[in-house]
């Protein structure tokens, strides 16, 4: 993980010697008009949330959205990544190979909202399912959960309409708070190994133990809306 974060340093050193960053940041007025055109489109998914929690709401009297987070790629995370990848850092490049330049986070209570919600989500007829990767029923090694879905949508500008790739996180709080923590592990700087490894393996515990506890709230839940 140490070696992962030199090699990061090194990557966004490189760039910013190679005048790439300013390239992009400054310069380039193509990248700034590709990344309004993510942030739209990032817009654009993020309304399509807030309705469906506004139908699900009068639906069911409940909100199914606990909240929305949206971020777009740094100029930085960008070159790093097309970078690692082995990738011209160009404007066309980043368009066409990556796919989480826009992204839209979804908290959600309840395990069974997070898939209602995709699914509401991907049969709208604008919306085109790219990918979709299923970390709740097949979570990664490290215990990381999420739902994750790869989708094109419409964005409408003056004179014309382009399609452009968001990614989709859905996850539960307890979901969400793990990953957080994990994610600060992640980027932690001088942690010996030994350690390192511990941490991982409390923080694959804690993983499972939520998942087991996201169960059975939703059980619970479900026990309660019979009732009614
Ligand atoms: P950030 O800052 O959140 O954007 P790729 O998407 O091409 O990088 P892959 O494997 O196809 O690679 O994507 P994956 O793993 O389906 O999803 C990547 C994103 O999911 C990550 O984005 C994280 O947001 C989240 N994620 C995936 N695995 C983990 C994990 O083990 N722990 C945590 N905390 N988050 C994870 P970025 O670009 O890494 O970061």
């Amino acid at each position: 993980m140490k070696l992962l974060r030199h090699f990061e340093k090194q990557h966004i050193k490189r760039a910013v010697e190679s005048g790439l960053l300013a390239k992009l940041q400054k310069g380039a007025m193509p990248f700034r008009k590709l990344m309004s055109y993510y942030k739209c489109a990032m817009m654009e998914i993020e309304t399509k949330f807030r309705v469906l929690n506004e139908e699900f709401s009068l639906r069911y009297a409940q909100n199914p959205i606990e909240s929305i987070r949206t971020r777009l790629k740094s100029p930085e995370s960008l070159i790093m990544k097309m970078t690692n990848l082995g990738l011209p850092v160009t404007v066309e490049s980043i368009e066409s190979n990556l796919h989480d330049v826009a992204g839209v986070r979804v908290i959600c209570s309840f395990i069974q909202d997070i898939y209602s919600l995709a699914e509401c989500l991907i049969g709208q007829d604008d919306v085109e399912l790219i990918e979709q990767k299923d970390y709740i029923k097949n979570p990664k090694p490290s215990g990381y959960r999420s739902l994750h879905l790869i989708v094109r949508v419409p964005i409408f500008l003056e004179n014309e309409k382009r399609l452009m790739k968001v990614e989709v996180q859905l996850r539960t709080i307890a979901m969400d708070f793990w990953a957080s923590l994990e994610h600060k592990l992640r980027y932690k700087k001088n942690i010996s190994p030994e350690i390192l490894r511990e941490l991982e393996g409390e923080l694959e515990d804690c993983s499972n133990h939520i998942s087991a506890i996201d169960f059975r709230m939703q059980e619970i839940k479900n026990r309660i809306s019979e009732l009614k």
